[in-house]
């Protein structure tokens, strides 16, 4: 019969429930962790309040516990124990949980690019129930708010298509451009850009987040597209990566370990803010009835780059149970293991939030 797997308190009142996780876990009692006892850790650790136990494949576990075995004696001792505690095992039951809920814009949804005149047919409107509930019944860390917010002479506006010069090699050229055609403007370097009809103008109803749409106490706005050169469809970093929005150093800021993405479009703005959250290092979540999107195929192709970097895509109603650390995914575990590894990391730098201060 299997040893019961205790259960892991992170809660620290009296300094000791690191000693006593190490010792509880410590079966043979030889004040150390074998790679069996690690992964009791991590069947305590990975599982849900329903009493399901995720699976970590084996050559996980042992990648995992090659990153707290810091002097690879194919032991984690006490010493090691404390990085794995402060870093890893810390962060996975009380996350800091940020909520981007990306361009939920008037445009997308009933004006100048209703995305149900795309392929997918999607509805935007449909979102907003799901993510309205999400900020009655979960208490994130931060909520965020993008915009897409364009100048009038905005690259990707069809109309403003001869307002620049192409490159000799754009497959469409300026008198054929259609809407949603991709053409290449000139250098240096040749910028490769997706037409769109004219969309969320600064300051016009159409750039307006949909009336319906909860806004958050503590919320905040990020704009991002503003540049007329250059479009921006990640809510970090414009396409280019030339320049940033603040929402990086607000996370940081924060010491914020998760990121929930849901919003508008789902193949554009969406997916580019999940995987530029991922490859900055943080543990991703999309939030999947959350979003509509323009292409189904491109959809599809959002969710592998998510799957494939150790994201992943969940219900909004697997969300509350998450962000309150009682539903722990391995997936999120191993990229937090794998962003330790690297002492440049967002989540290698953060505070371990033993004394997280209140906004
Ligand atoms: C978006 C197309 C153009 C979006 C923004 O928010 O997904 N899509 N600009
Ligand atoms: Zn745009």
């Amino acid at each position: 019969m299997e040893s019961p797997t205790p259960p892991i308190e992170v809660e620290d009142r009296n300094g000791s429930a690191m000693d006593a996780c190490f010792t509880a876990f410590d079966k043979d009692g030889d004040d150390r962790l074998s790679l069996a006892e690690f992964t009791l850790i991590c069947r305590a650790l990975f599982r849900n309040d329903k009493g399901h136990i995720y699976e970590v494949p084996t050559e996980r576990l042992d990648q995992i516990f090659e990153v707290f075995d810091t002097n690879g004696d194919g032991f984690i001792d006490r010493e090691e124990f404390k990085f794995c505690w402060n870093r890893w095992i810390k962060a996975i039951v009380r996350p800091v949980n940020a909520f981007i809920i990306v361009d939920v814009q008037n445009d997308f949804i009933s004006g100048s690019l209703d995305i149900s005149n795309c392929s997918a047919q999607h509805k935007g409107q449909e979102i907003l129930d799901p993510i309205n509930n999400l900020l009655a019944t979960v208490d994130f860390d931060a909520v965020f708010y993008s915009l897409d917010w364009h100048p009038s002479d905005h690259v990707s506006f069809i109309d403003n298509v001869k307002l620049r010069p192409l490159d000799e090699t754009s497959p469409i050229d300026a008198d054929m451009a259609q809407v949603y055609d991709t053409v290449i403007f000139a250098g240096p370097p040749p910028m490769k850009q997706r037409l769109w009809p004219r969309h969320c103008v600064q300051d016009s109803w159409g750039a307006e987040l949909h009336k319906d749409l909860k806004i958050a106490d503590q919320g905040i706005k990020v704009y991002k597209g503003t540049n007329p050169e250059v479009d921006s469809y990640s809510v970090f970093w414009d396409n280019k990566k030339l320049s940033d929005t603040t929402l990086n150093a607000q996370l940081k800021m924060k010491g914020t370990t998760d990121i929930y993405v849901c919003g508008l479009a789902y193949d554009v703005c969406v997916g580019a803010t999940a995987v530029d959250a991922l490859s900055a290092g943080y543990r991703t979540i999309l939030i999947d009835d959350c979003c509509r999107g323009v292409d189904l195929r491109d959809i599809e192709s959002v969710k592998g780059k998510v799957n494939s970097s150790y994201g992943v895509i969940v219900h909004s109603d697997e969300v509350k149970a998450m962000v309150e650390g009682r539903d722990r995914r391995p997936e999120l575990g191993y990229k937090l293991a794998m962003e330790l590894k690297n002492p440049d990391s967002v989540l290698s730098q953060r505070d371990s939030g033993i004394a997280r201060i209140a906004p």
